[in-house]
């Protein structure tokens, strides 16, 4: 039997990423509409973070950018990148694949029917310039992952069910390479905000990856009316701990009783809503922490974003929490600010695949020197700054377009082009 661990998959930020404002309900995104975004900077924060995450001993893998503007989804429409209106443009040259955690739902081995790990891509539907990621991200998966004997990639659900992937699932359960209980998180209402994950779309993904153990369970109309857009603003789950939010769940006590029952280990820590607000919770994307279990029996430790640390009541309760006797032993600040003010923290940015890295195409994991190599890449080819008035300028559309190849080619993954 191989090992089995958890590998986290970061997208890597590409060269178009700019603050266009096309995400409703998801605070940050709104907020910052119109910014000017420093996409250089943007993509060497992703790159540092792989390297911090490396640094603790974690396995790394990363995902390319795909191919922006996609010229496909606008001739599909009847234009093309010169012609587009504004809206369509910047909708075609959205960087948003850097949220590997949206590419796809992935079941790991011990999980499913056949011990293969499963991966259903993310429609992502429910928002235009996330609608047409899939058809790169499954192109991209069936390369990472394509062993068939582990892995088994599926594509989308069809619409109209939205599915946003691994942003709206966990998995509990005693060790990673042990069988756990999966949890699909769906939306019903949102307030003034869609629920983007149906529920059909998390019961279709459970069927498709195989999963033996499953439970479904429903968002907070109050968590997404305050900003929760995704399942990963308020919990995250690593092993046998839920670390989670008092009013991420409509109805959360039956959830945790079925949990305690199928995975005894289970333990949940909740934060209470007169300790962390739901507005700092999403403020300062505790949740949205990269909750990891160390080498050498050190813990757990949650990679969080710097904005956590500046945030009193959120370090205060994080600091107490890592003082007692927990399953939570250290914080680790992580500065991924340009992603941040588009509302992806640590979490957004990486995609969990428990499997044997030997098994994946090897392109796609990550070591020091790669990271350096990926490092000289963006430092000569990413756009130093892009403001969303410039989107239509010829010029630098021909720039993003080169930037992306020029990665390809380093990373000998020129098959992804196009
Ligand atoms: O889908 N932001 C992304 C952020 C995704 C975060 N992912 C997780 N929570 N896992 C989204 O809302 C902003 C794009 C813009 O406004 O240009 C955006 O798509």
């Amino acid at each position: 039997m191989s090992a089995l661990v958890e590998i986290n998959f970061d997208g890597i930020i590409g060269p178009s990423h700019n603050y266009a404002g096309l995400s409703v309900g998801n605070i940050a995104s709104s907020t910052n509409a119109g910014e000017t975004a420093y996409p250089r900077e943007a993509a060497l924060q992703g790159i540092a973070k792989m390297r911090h995450n490396l640094d603790l001993g974690l396995a790394q893998g990363f995902f390319m950018p795909l191919d922006r503007p996609n010229e496909g989804w606008l001739a599909g429409l009847g234009t093309d990148s010169i012609l587009a209106p504004k809206h369509l443009l910047a909708n075609a040259l959205s960087a948003s694949s850097m949220w590997a955690a949206n590419a796809a739902t992935v079941s790991p081995g011990p999980d499913t029917m056949d011990g293969r790990c499963h991966l259903t891509v993310a429609n992502l539907n429910t928002m235009p310039h996330r609608s047409h990621e899939w058809s790169g991200t499954l192109k991209q998966l069936r390369l990472a992952f394509s062993d068939t004997g582990h892995f088994a990639v599926h594509a989308p659900v069809p619409p109209p069910f939205g599915d946003e992937g691994a942003a709206n699932h966990m998995r509990l359960c005693a060790n990673h390479d042990r069988p756990g209980v999966e949890i699909f998180v769906y939306g019903v209402s949102g307030g003034p905000f869609p629920a983007r994950q149906h529920i059909e779309a998390s019961k279709a993904v459970s069927r498709i990856n195989e999963t033996q153990s499953v439970l479904f369970a429903q968002q907070s109309e109050t968590a997404i009316a305050a900003g929760a857009f995704h399942n990963d603003v308020v919990a995250v789950a690593n092993e046998h701990v839920l670390f989670v939010h008092e009013q991420a769940f409509a109805d959360a006590d039956p959830l945790y009783t079925d949990l305690r029952d199928r995975v005894p280990e289970t333990e949940i820590i909740i934060v209470p809503a007169e300790r962390v607000s739901l507005e700092d919770a999403i403020k300062s994307y505790l949740f949205n922490a990269q909750l990891v279990t160390l080498p050498e029996e050190a813990g757990m430790a949650l990679i969080l974003p710097t904005e956590a640390r500046e945030n009193d009541a959120v370090w205060s309760y994080l600091t107490d929490l890592v003082a007692g006797n927990g399953p939570i032993r250290r914080l680790c600040p992580v500065d991924v600010r340009q992603s941040m003010a588009n509302g992806g923290g640590p979490a957004c940015l990486r995609l969990r695949v428990v499997a044997d890295p030997g098994a994946v195409d090897q392109r796609f994991m990550a070591t020091q020197e790669k990271l350096d190599q990926l490092a000289e890449v963006v430092a000569e080819y990413w756009p130093e700054a892009i403001n969303p008035d410039q989107l239509s300028d010829p010029g630098l559309v021909k720039a993003i377009v080169k930037a992306r190849n020029s990665l390809l080619d380093a990373c000998g993954l020129i098959e992804l082009q196009g």
